[in-house]
């Protein structure tokens, strides 16, 4: 029998990121196709996830991407979230965009390019010191695209170098998430493909040094929720960066193309308490073809949807079957709860919190787009085309 107070309970402390990426103009290599409306600054991003928060009640901070969120006063950056209510989250570097980075940022053969991709990750913590963030959240794009074009254990070394330059810099209470991708832009070795070696790297660099699982940066078929048990068994999840995936990284919204492998996921983070813990719940979307603030709320409620779930999971008649070896009964506890409605519990939790049951609707009746659209003439792209 499920404790439905204790649900709604965890469920009301459940905390999503948004990025700031998301609620600017993107789009594919072929084409972005700009919305009217959209942030011309960081401070209109941050005024639209305020009402992704606003709505849900659960998206209570936002990530910035440096340098497409450059401001010149941090601080007052930091100061406009918290007067709409919202915080600044995680920090995200930037180490490929500039010509410079052609061979790669902090793993590039040339030792000058490396000390500029340093500078710039310092940068980001003096970012975080000024905004208050916790998280510096880094993914680099290094890597090489044919055989024999670079040493790989070089490599390796230089990685580890700058990394240990820059969780040295950290301040106390600040975490180094260190984000792997299989591939792209790099086609035949990736500097941080996969789990493994951002783990290695975060083991020899400390406690405060986490893994981050982007949902989309796998081969076809790996099972990403094995890869979290494993992580916070060794408490080095640092977070996840939600999306949805149907053929590479295809950054969609989280919960649409797998619902089913998100609430296993979400399985997996309950059954190790990590809805209680550090664990770092981001999204790390692109909105390229959909209306990009009802886009990020629909997100937000289906990592809503799939925690509900996993929350409902009848965890002793599980502990029950798995003692017993019965297969088809253990099996049939996980389905059960995946099967279950849990959207009107989910309005209920809403109602309880003084908020509209229906996000979506409640941003609707908002008038927010509508007010966007007129006031926010010449809106920019997120920064992928900048
Ligand atoms: C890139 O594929 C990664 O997912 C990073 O998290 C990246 O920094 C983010 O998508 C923002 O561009
Ligand atoms: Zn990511
Ligand atoms: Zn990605």
């Amino acid at each position: 029998m499920t404790d439905l107070a204790a649900v709604k309970a965890a469920l009301r402390t459940q905390a999503v990121e948004t990025p700031s990426w998301a609620y600017g103009n993107s789009g594919t290599r072929f084409k972005v196709f700009a919305q009217p409306g959209v942030p011309r600054d960081p401070f209109e991003k941050v005024a639209d996830a305020a009402k992704v928060h606003e709505t849900t009640g659960v998206a209570p901070s936002v990530a910035l991407h440096i340098p497409w969120d450059r401001v010149a006063d941090y601080a007052a950056l930091a100061r406009h979230a918290a007067d709409l209510g919202l915080r600044i989250g995680t920090v995200n570097s930037n180490t490929f965009q500039d010509d410079d980075y052609r061979l790669g940022s902090v793993c590039h053969p040339d030792a000058a390019v490396r000390r500029k991709a340093v500078g710039h990750l310092l940068e980001c913590v003096d970012i975080m010191d000024a905004t208050g963030s916790r998280d510096l959240k880094l993914w680099f794009a290094d890597g090489t695209n044919y055989p024999g074009q670079d040493d790989v254990r070089a490599r390796q070394e230089r990685l580890a170098e700058a990394l240990a330059q820059v969780y040295g810099r950290l301040g106390e209470g600040q975490r180094m998430l260190l984000e792997y991708k299989l591939f792209e832009p790099s086609f035949y070795t990736t500097d941080v493909p996969d789990w493994g070696t951002a783990f290695a790297h975060c083991l020899r660099l400390g406690e405060r040094a986490r893994v981050v699982v982007d949902t989309g940066h796998h081969a076809p078929g790996t099972n990403i929720e094995f890869i979290v048990a494993v992580l916070m068994r060794e408490g080095r999840l640092g977070g996840f960066d939600f999306n949805s995936r149907f053929y590479a990284d295809d950054d969609l919204m989280a919960g649409a193309a797998d619902p089913f492998q998100l609430f296993r996921i979400m399985h997996e983070v309950v059954g190790a308490g990590g809805l209680a813990s550090d664990v770092a719940f981001m999204l790390d979307q692109c909105h390229n073809i959909e209306a990009k603030i009802p886009a990020i709320i629909r997100s937000v409620m289906n990592v809503q949807e799939a925690t509900a779930k996993a929350l409902l999971v009848d965890r002793p008649a599980l502990a029950r079957a798995q003692a017993a070896g019965d297969v088809l009964a253990a099996n049939a506890v996980l389905m059960d709860a995946y099967a279950t409605d849990v959207r009107p519990l989910l309005r209920e939790v809403r109602e309880e919190s003084g908020l509209h049951p229906d996000p979506v609707a409640a941003y609707a009746a908002s008038g927010w787009a509508g007010r966007i659209v007129a006031e926010r003439v010449g809106g920019r792209p997120a920064g992928w085309d900048a």
